[in-house]
């Protein structure tokens, strides 16, 4: 007999579907509500949850996609640290004819076979919109404008699109000039770190910091403040992410301005989930929507930020 003569049909009926989402690590507040809003939305939709972390290592979720693959799960999802070098993995789960969902970042393939739909934020918008910002909020000024850049992880696609975005705005007006940019790896601790050595090496040139996300700028913050200045007035500072972090920097008068960047794709990734159990189709990008908070709106916008 075959299993299914043999279960009773509720035991069948009830059976989850498993999801095995491979994660980037814990780099960020945004990374934190991210991954509780993929585990809480699994939990609501019924839908078994395989979590890994990678610790912002691709040998780490390589690993993780492979044993999702030979426990046989039936979605695999996964927010890869960088953009490149995922065909091979992503070739191993479609020859077991598992589905991938790409979430928050995004692959450099040629082959868009190798996933199903790719969920979340447009990141070179969001460098243009801190472009944007920095722009209106210079006007009237002659410059030279020196800009500090604090980049997210290197080759990963928030990184490499936010940078082109913001540059893509600025360089219409030459007065403005990114004189050091270097990777804080998308943490506190590092943007710190950078900061100081900015710092240290430019010292009161320095007119603008862009963070690629909340976290760099808050950790540079602190090194503007070690250093005696001003954060938000001897130095202006934009960032990505609107996290609640950035709101009580914006509220103690200490960052200017932060790009939303939503970390609450749990929801629409089990809907995707659902669909593809379904056999329905989707589309191969799904644009999370968002906008802008300047300082002086956060202390009215605060209770309403869910992260
Ligand atoms: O901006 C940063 C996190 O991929 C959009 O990763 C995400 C980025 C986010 O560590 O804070």
């Amino acid at each position: 007999a075959t299993l299914s003569s043999l279960l009773p049909a509720t035991a069948l009926a009830q059976k989850k579907p498993v999801l095995g989402f491979a994660q980037v690590g814990a780099e960020s507040e945004w990374r934190t509500a991210n991954t509780e809003s993929i585990k809480s939305a699994a939990a609501e939709a019924g839908i078994e949850l395989k979590f890994s972390d990678a610790q912002q290592k691709q040998e780490n979720q390589i690993k993780a996609i492979r044993s999702y693959i030979a426990q046989k799960v039936d979605v695999i999802a996964f927010s890869p640290v960088v953009e490149s070098g995922w065909d091979t993995v992503l070739l191993e789960a479609k020859a077991a004819k598992i589905p991938v969902v790409l979430t928050d970042r995004s692959v450099n393939t040629k082959d868009d076979s190798l996933y199903v739909t790719f969920m979340g934020s447009d990141f070179v918008e969001e460098g243009r919109k801190a472009g944007r910002w920095l722009v209106e909020k210079e006007k009237g000024n002659p410059g030279p404008i020196n800009i500090v850049e604090l980049q997210g992880t290197v080759g990963s696609a928030p990184a490499i699109d936010r940078k082109k975005g913001f540059e893509e705005i600025i360089k219409a007006d030459p007065k403005f000039k990114i004189i050091r940019s270097q990777t804080g790896d998308f943490t506190r601790a590092k943007g710190k770190e950078v900061m100081e050595a900015f710092l240290k090496a430019e010292g009161k040139k320095i007119n603008v910091l862009f963070a690629h996300n909340d976290d760099m700028a808050i950790g540079a913050i602190q090194a503007i403040e070690e250093a005696g200045m001003k954060p938000a007035q001897d130095i202006i500072i934009i960032s990505i992410d609107a996290v609640k972090g950035a709101f009580e920097a914006m509220m103690a008068g200490k960052l200017n301005v932060s790009v939303e960047c939503s970390p609450l794709l749990g929801p629409q990734l089990m809907a995707a989930v659902a669909d593809i159990k379904a056999g329905k189709p989707l589309p191969k990008r799904i644009l999370t929507k968002e906008g802008i908070f300047p300082m002086e709106v956060a202390k009215a916008e605060f209770p309403n930020r869910k992260y």
